[in-house]
């Protein structure tokens, strides 16, 4: 039987997906996507999961697009169908990873390129180890940032960072995406897994319906007025108020002990 190409361990409440082709620096084929996708399914539908780590197997986190995969390639050798491999995809993986009811973390252990880069980028917080490196490889190839990043990058970094980054398609050390804000946090290689295993505890213990919720408020806000914010505030917090969490985290603090969130 051939090697899976996710790896899936848990740990407590806190599910780890590792990209599983070394050899190609873990690039994404059809096969890859499929598996990537069915274990964000599993993680998202298991209510014991309450934060998911990705990463990657071998020297790299992920290379884009494996660029040798019969995805690629076009019928009778006519040019590919670029906008199809996109939408069947990069499309429903990107929008898997924002709308999970629970933090993804991206734990980058060495380069992240192409959409490999996007993908990290679309997690809700990314660590990356020294040694690790984020390209915007497409100009390279002729094409645009995809899997999110024309969205990500200039909020992310703001426009002048975000083209400089998008067009040279130069390699960015992770210590300078974290002086950029492009991530939550640089580390040293041999600390990348205790970091970011840290972080997985410590969101998992957090209200994870509420979490989710703050990441679907921070991305709605970027395209609402000042007054339209207030107002969705206003109706997730009627809705968080009412919930078990709220209760059992006010509960918790007048009792002076550790509270106890089940939500989901
Ligand atoms: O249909 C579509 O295209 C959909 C759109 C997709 C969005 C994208 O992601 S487009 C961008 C695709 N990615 C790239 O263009 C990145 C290509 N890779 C690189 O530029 C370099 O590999 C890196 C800068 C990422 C790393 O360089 P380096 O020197 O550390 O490693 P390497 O020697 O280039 O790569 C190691 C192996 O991985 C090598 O295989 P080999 O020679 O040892 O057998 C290399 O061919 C393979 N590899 C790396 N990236 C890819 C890849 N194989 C297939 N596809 C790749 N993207």
């Amino acid at each position: 039987m051939s090697e899976p190409l996710i790896l899936v361990s848990t740990s407590g409440a806190v599910r780890t997906l590792i990209l599983n082709r070394p050899a190609a620096l873990n690039s994404f084929t059809g096969a890859m996507h499929e598996q990537l996708l069915s274990a964000l399914n599993d993680a998202a539908d298991d209510l014991a999961v309450r934060c998911v780590i990705i990463t990657g197997a071998g020297r790299g986190f992920c290379a884009g697009q494996d660029l040798s995969d019969p995805d690629m390639a076009g019928a009778d050798g006519s040019a590919p169908d670029v906008g199809a491999v996109i939408e069947r995809r990069y499309l429903p993986l990107a929008q898997r990873i924002r709308s999970m009811p629970v933090p993804v973390i991206a734990a980058v252990n060495g380069v992240a390129a192409g959409a490999g880069a996007n993908f990290a980028l679309g997690c809700d917080m990314v660590i990356a180890a020294r040694s690790a490196s984020f390209i915007q490889a497409f100009s390279k190839i002729g094409l645009v940032p995809d899997c999110g990043g024309t969205w990500l990058l200039p909020r992310l970094v703001g426009r002048a960072r975000a083209i400089g980054l998008a067009m040279t398609g130069d390699k960015l050390p992770a210590e300078e995406a974290q002086r950029f804000g492009l991530i939550w946090q640089c580390v040293d290689d041999a600390a990348l897994m205790d970091s970011v295993a840290l972080l997985a505890d410590k969101l998992a213990a957090l209200p994870t319906k509420a979490l989710a919720d703050t990441r679907l408020a921070l991305d709605a806000a970027s395209m609402l007025d000042y007054g339209q914010a207030l107002v969705l505030e206003a109706s997730m917090q009627r809705e968080l108020g009412r919930a078990h969490d709220f209760s059992e985290g006010v509960a918790a603090f007048m009792q002076k002990r550790a509270p106890a969130f089940s939500d989901r």
